[in-house]
């Protein structure tokens, strides 16, 4: 049994891909006792329905899948460890970063995994899931314990035929991840546009370069690979060409009046700045920009 916690879009795509009768979702405090019922909509092929139990008492998962938002992630573990085995490894789906370092310290004893993915999924209305967009998974360990089960954990993923690959490098992977987020999430919601759209406008144009810059100097400090800020320009704005009209996650979450995870993107480069006596005004600017959004 694969126990899923988080049950919006990314939670219900791998619990609509893996195989049925294997998965259930972990009930939040107070969440109904009825099965998560929801239609599926695949890349191809037809829709089709999807019953998830939750969890119950006493039943113990072989693998937990953290699909909470970033921000949502450490309460919820909170509530859900205590009736989960210590060895039952947790694979940690956050956007951003500092979530998974916020869990590794909590927990540093479990075996604790993270996994980066370009899967699209979105949620049109309730009751609906639309898996967007192929993409790949990767899977890597946060800690030594997580270490010996990244490629069981690798293959138990892959049983929902999505692209999934284990991970050597799961930090470098998360972070070029962030990259890419902190130079579009917050300019498509401050400015209320599709991804495309921000390579058109002033505000992106006056920051984008200066942003890159602050990132150059905080990759070099957090020991990633050195990039400079014209190639890091460079990779921002062909994925926002790429995905040019799609919604970011931030703008959608700002749109629906939901925290964003502006703390564990831009925010989370202030807080780095900040440990390394590096300035990020820019990195500051856009995330006062979003959080006054809410
Ligand atoms: O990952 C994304 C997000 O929306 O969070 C991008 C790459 C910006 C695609 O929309």
């Amino acid at each position: 049994m694969i126990a899923i916690l988080g049950a919006g879009s990314m939670g219900r795509l791998w619990a609509a891909t893996l195989p049925a009768g294997q998965v259930a979702f972990v009930p939040r405090p107070g969440q109904a006792p009825d099965p998560a019922c929801y239609r599926f909509h695949p890349l191809e092929g037809e829709s089709f329905s999807v019953t998830v139990p939750w969890l119950q008492r006493g039943q113990s998962p072989e693998l937990l899948l953290v699909t909470t938002k970033a921000g949502d992630t450490l309460v919820a573990l909170n509530d859900a460890l205590p009736s989960i085995a210590s060895s039952t490894p947790i694979v940690l789906f956050q956007n951003g970063l500092g979530s998974q370092q916020q869990v590794s310290e909590t927990w540093p004893q479990r075996p604790l995994l993270a996994a980066s993915t370009t899967e699209g999924a979105n949620r049109p209305e309730p009751g609906l899931t639309v898996h967007a967009g192929r993409g790949a998974t990767w899977v890597g360990a946060l800690n030594p314990t997580g270490q010996p089960l990244v490629d069981r954990v690798a293959q138990q993923l892959a049983e929902s035929r999505l692209e999934v690959h284990p991970e050597q490098d799961i930090l470098g992977r998360l972070w070029q991840k962030l990259v890419i987020n902190a130079g579009i999430n917050a300019f498509t919601a401050v400015l209320d546009c599709p991804n495309g759209e921000i390579l058109e406008q002033p505000f992106y144009q006056q920051w984008i370069s200066p942003l890159c810059r602050e990132i150059s100097h905080l990759l070099a400090a957090a020991g990633q690979p050195e990039h400079t800020p014209e190639a890091l320009r460079e990779s921002i704005e062909a994925v926002a060409r790429r995905t040019a009209a799609n919604t970011s996650s931030m703008r959608a979450d700002a749109l629906a009046g939901r925290p964003t995870e502006i703390d564990f993107i831009n925010g989370y480069l202030v807080r780095l700045g900040q440990h390394h006596g590096i300035a990020t005004p820019v990195n500051q600017m856009l995330t006062e920009q979003v959080q006054q959004l809410n």
